[in-house]
């Protein structure tokens, strides 16, 4: 008989940061991770990770939530169903259980684990085959200490480990954040791309000065510099500013995609899978913003390796992402709850090989950050 699934776990994991994050909305001094293992009647375990930032301080998921809701609601809609057919499955999730998207992706990212060590293939190839096998990543500066961010830049640079840099701002006022963001860019020079992400922290009125000053400061992306929503708004400043607008808390998925471009939108695109609900909505996505001439950037939600891996797997079977990844989120944290590390070098990440995600737990580590209660 062919296999069904027969139980899913769900485990929240705390690790510390190795440095406080600063977004606009909230600090981080840990990420907490949802794990998710799903147990099949052949033998098999697939894995998967739910992830966002601070809570609620980034969208309507919180660790918490994404786990209440997995054991309360989607996991007995998987329970006793065949574990191969994933079109079914996810056509299933859909019709039960509205939102979630992050609870979703952990649950999707666990059956197509599971599916790739059942047929000895992994994600990438299950999703039709892997473009690369290196992808570039940023890193995020967001120390809040403009000497501070210099510095570890030029770390980074010398290490090789990344070349792009991303900025969060938004927290402060709009005078203070340029002046930051300025500084950095003048010290980096020509050795570095510099973009910011806004996190929705500005009206437009304040959009409109502070990428004007952004643009002279020689920035080369502005990430959602005003609320997600505000869809007329995003649409103005990208067609107002040289410098192109990146949409990230906007296009969840591809029916965001698809209406933001037929409103006028350029520029690029965040992919998450986390906001697509798992790795085939987060490709329908990329798929209408290829076909809208629209640029393709591979996001976050600082996920630990397990969702950064799924997130690799996706990514690696697309064409050229014009602006990269950010797939830096293991790195930003102290310490890992797997066996192997995913493997940073010049100026990328390697693509996991090996059946399914390519990753096998460290149960020991596993267990020792895992909450109690
Ligand atoms: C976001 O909004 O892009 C990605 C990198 C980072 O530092 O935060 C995330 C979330
Ligand atoms: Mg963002």
């Amino acid at each position: 008989m062919s296999s069904v699934i027969e139980t899913i776990q769900t485990l929240l994991v705390d690790l510390p940061t190795i440095r406080p994050h600063k977004l606009s909305m909230t600090t981080m001094a840990r990420q907490t991770l949802v794990i998710v293992r799903m147990r099949h009647s052949d033998g098999i375990e697939g894995l998967g990770e739910g992830t966002t930032i601070g809570g609620l301080s980034y969208g309507p998921e919180s660790p918490e939530s994404i786990k209440r809701n997995i054991d309360t609601y989607l996991a007995p809609l998987l329970i006793g169903q065949p574990s191969g057919n994933l079109n079914a499955l996810r056509a299933r999730l859909e019709r039960h259980a509205r939102g979630n998207s992050i609870a979703k992706s952990a649950l999707e990212t666990a059956l197509l684990d599971a599916q790739g060590k059942r047929l000895g293939l992994s994600v990438a190839e299950l999703l039709g085959g892997a473009r690369h096998d290196h992808l570039p990543v940023l890193w995020t500066l967001a120390s809040g200490d403009t000497r501070k961010d210099i510095d570890e830049a030029f770390q980074r640079l010398e290490d090789r480990r990344h070349c792009d840099f991303k900025l969060k701002i938004g927290a402060n006022a709009v005078d203070h954040d340029v002046r930051h963001v300025a500084d950095i860019k003048a010290a980096l020079g020509d050795r570095a791309s510099v973009r910011v992400d806004v996190n929705q922290a500005w009206d437009e009125a304040t959009a409109v000065r502070g990428i004007a000053a952004l643009q002279d400061a020689g920035i080369d992306l502005v990430e959602q510099a005003i609320p997600a929503r505000e869809h007329a708004g995003l649409v103005r400043l990208s067609q107002r500013f040289l410098v192109p607008m990146l949409a990230d808390e906007a296009v969840q998925d591809a029916r965001d995609g698809l209406t933001l471009a037929a409103r006028g939108f350029s520029g690029a695109y965040a992919l998450k899978i986390a906001k697509s609900g798992g790795l085939q909505g987060v490709l329908e996505l990329a798929h209408v913003a290829q076909a809208a001439g629209i640029g393709l950037y591979g996001g976050t939600l600082l996920e630990g390796t397990i969702g950064t891996a799924a997130s690799l797997h996706a990514w690696a079977t697309l064409g050229d992402m014009a602006w990269g990844t950010e797939m830096f989120g293991p790195l930003l944290l102290k310490d890992d709850i797997v066996v192997e590390p995913l493997t940073y070098h010049d100026f990328g990440v390697d693509l996991p090989q090996g059946p399914g995600l390519g990753i096998t737990l460290d149960e020991d580590k596993l267990a020792h950050y895992a909450r109690k209660n």
